[in-house]
């Protein structure tokens, strides 16, 4: 975990200065400039460059902008109403101040500042997650990595969109280091829950997987109780949770995910294990993992995860991304039709100097009906291929699904944005693949690219 952002320092090499923390922030209004869009190849790709000055009371602008493009996991896309909308959660990632959380609309086509909120100020969001198809958005906060005192861990929160403002609340009640976060119904009464999974915690609670389960009134409650570890024991690390019906029964399952702890706490390997629900002892319950093989063989660990069905068997199939020492990658792990995986050797692997990623989107970029996978590349010569004329080669961040067997594009798909983003991120838009470019500016100013690319 901790390497990533070594590697994101290595990545943003403009010095973190620590600011005193002034009064509380109120913000001013942004200003916002426009770009003509750029011509591109090809040309159908549409790509519109928003350039906004953002003014955050505390928080000096060199701060601001390092704290930008450090904020990768914890960016998201949702549409609510019918308005696209922007949540960033910046982040110095290795020392205060905390920066307020961003929010922004697109409203005439043009990405907007709405305004920040220093109640949502994380150390580094981690991981969010819609909660539902209404501008509910649950986010996993680890906390800042300070290199001399002791990590202080970070809270799970919720943002509901309501118009123009977002009301946040935090939902646990001791810090952990939250890493992953997966949304999902277990108790089968129509309302969606939450499981977040620590890699560490401040409290009591010290079982990697946390459950909140969802009330009437849209509340959140923990749950000690609904995972049963009786059949799964301990010494093992987790790097990521997902939530999905991989197996044939009412209820999903809860799926984690293998990720190495640190040598002064030995983990064993497992790839991923499936915890099932038990209408005998009514719990999930530790039913399988398919072993130790891809990834779990060499690499640190699971760094995102998810179930799709990439073969069209009818089955859901598990993609993850992992991490190691010099390189990252994607796995295909397929399902045989009874929640029994095989890997299926079936990788994309990158040494860190290629290609820098940790998360996935999964879209079918070329409308063949195949589910092709999409990188969130932050970094690589095979991704960023110029960096003054801020040129990308989009085909290098999917691997394409080819009748179920995967393949790089080969073919340049290349975009050039005068500014080098430092990362962008996939999501899906009224089905169609959408990439956000994010950069800061030592002078406080927010670069957002909104790419519609054409594969
Ligand atoms: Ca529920
Ligand atoms: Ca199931
Ligand atoms: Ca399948
Ligand atoms: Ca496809």
């Amino acid at each position: 975990m901790k390497r990533l952002f070594l590697l994101l320092l290595i990545l943003a090499v403009v010095a973190c200065k620590k600011t005193a923390p002034t009064a509380p922030a109120t913000s001013t209004t942004p200003t916002t400039s426009t770009t003509p869009t750029t011509p591109t190849t090809p040309k159908e790709t549409a790509i519109k460059t928003t350039t906004i000055a953002l003014q955050l009371a505390g928080v000096s602008p060199e701060n601001l902008g390092t704290a930008l493009d450090r904020s990768i996991p914890g960016t998201i896309h949702y549409v609510q109403n019918n308005e696209e909308n922007l949540i960033i959660a910046p982040t110095l990632f290795y020392s205060e101040p905390l920066i307020p959380s961003i929010h922004l609309k697109r409203k005439n086509n043009e990405w907007t500042y709405i305004a920040n909120y220093p109640e949502a100020a994380m150390g580094c969001g981690r991981d969010s997650k819609l909660l539902d198809n209404n501008g509910t958005v649950v986010f996993a906060d680890h906390g800042i990595e300070p290199s001399q005192v002791t990590w202080p861990f970070g809270n799970i929160l919720i943002a509901k969109t309501n118009g123009e403002k977002l009301t946040w609340t935090t939902i646990s009640k001791e810090r952990g280091f939250y890493h992953s976060i997966a949304t999902g119904d277990v108790n089968s009464d129509g309302l969606t829950d939450l499981v977040g999974l620590h890699m560490g915690t401040k409290g009591t609670w010290a079982d990697n997987l946390h459950t909140y389960l969802q009330k009437n009134d849209g509340k959140f409650e923990e749950n000690r109780n609904l995972i049963s570890y009786n059949n799964w024991l301990g010494a093992y690390g987790a790097g990521a949770v997902l939530i999905a019906n991989i197996l044939g029964d009412a209820r999903p399952e809860i799926i984690r995910a293998d990720y190495r702890v640190f040598p002064a706490y030995p983990s064993k390997r497992y790839s991923f294990a499936i915890f099932s629900f038990s209408s005998t002892t009514g719990k999930y319950e530790f039913v399988k993992t398919p072993g130790v093989f891809g990834f779990a063989s060499t690499q640190f660990g699971v760094t995102s995860m998810k179930a799709v069905d990439l073969d069209k068997d009818g089955d859901l199939d598990i993609v993850l991304a992992y991490e190691g020492d010099q390189t990252n990658g994607v796995e295909i792990w397929t399902n045989n039709g009874n929640g029994d995986y095989v890997y299926s050797n079936q990788r994309l692997e990158y040494k860190f100097n290629e290609l820098q990623f940790r998360e996935f989107e999964i879209a079918d970029v070329n409308d063949d009906g195949w589910q092709d996978i999409v990188l969130n590349g932050w970094g690589g010569n095979l991704f960023k291929v110029d960096q003054n004329k801020g040129e990308v080669l989009l085909n290098n961040l999917v691997w394409k699904n080819a009748n179920g067997t995967f393949e790089r594009i080969n073919t340049p798909n290349r975009v050039i944005l005068g500014q080098m983003p430092t990362y962008m991120k996939a999501f899906i838009v009224s089905n169609k693949l959408k990439f956000i470019g994010i950069r800061g500016t030592s002078d406080g100013k927010l670069i957002i690219n909104d790419i519609s690319p054409v594969f």
